[in-house]
């Protein structure tokens, strides 16, 4: 399918709030690959697909998941909207034929993110989180100038504040979120918010 096809099938799917996200991501992500000498297309293409199965309710999540024995964790049953990341991943193959494998992996992980992630998965992970539309994280000024300078101490950076803020929301975590976490801390930058 074309960029533009999928542009218009991603719009249907999607409420308004998500679509404008959405369209900021892949954008964002576009920018990302320019700054990082990365693949643009492939950076557009899994931007728009990112959140392609946010807007399935939960109980369909879990039920389009089990018929396609996608594994669901604890956590995920407890929280099945961490699922439009996997589902999102089968969608991206099944309605909107991307054969990419890396495009599939980096929908599949851009909730938690996972160790040792790619180019193109720290690219859409970083777009996702700081795309012109997201206001309401902590430190998105500064978030926002190390991802077109450091992406792993990015990821960093982003991965505190989101264990932090699960913390305070008495939010489960993913054992991925966690794991992704330590594996990136190493690059961490030495901020003011961290003392
Ligand atoms: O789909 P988006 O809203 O664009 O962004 P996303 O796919 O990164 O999802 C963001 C939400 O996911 C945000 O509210 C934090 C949550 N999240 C990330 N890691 C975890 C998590 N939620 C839980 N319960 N556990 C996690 O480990
Ligand atoms: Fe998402
Ligand atoms: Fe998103």
């Amino acid at each position: 399918m074309e960029l533009q096809e999928i542009r218009k099938k991603v719009k249907k799917e999607l409420d308004k709030d998500r679509y404008e996200h959405t369209k900021g991501v892949m954008y964002t992500a576009a920018c990302l690959a320019m700054a990082h000498e990365g693949n643009m297309e492939q950076a557009m293409l899994a931007g728009l697909l990112h959140d392609c199965a946010k807007c399935v309710p939960n109980d369909e999540k879990i039920r389009v998941c089990e018929e396609n024995h996608i594994i669901i964790s604890s956590v995920e049953r407890e929280n099945p909207t961490l699922l439009h990341a996997k589902l999102g991943a089968l969608y991206a193959s099944t309605k909107y034929e991307v054969t990419d494998p890396e495009i599939i992996h980096a929908i599949k992980i851009h909730t938690t993110g996972e160790p040792g992630m790619s180019l193109l998965d720290k690219i859409i992970f970083i777009a996702d989180y700081i795309e012109p539309k997201r206001d309401k994280a902590a430190h998105l000024d500064e978030i926002r100038k190390l991802a077109f300078e450091d992406l792993d101490a990015c990821m960093a950076d982003i991965l505190y504040d989101t264990l932090h803020y699960l913390n305070n929301k008495k939010g489960a975590i993913d054992p991925n979120t966690q794991l992704t976490y330590e594996y990136y801390k190493q690059y961490e930058r030495e901020q003011e918010w961290k003392h």
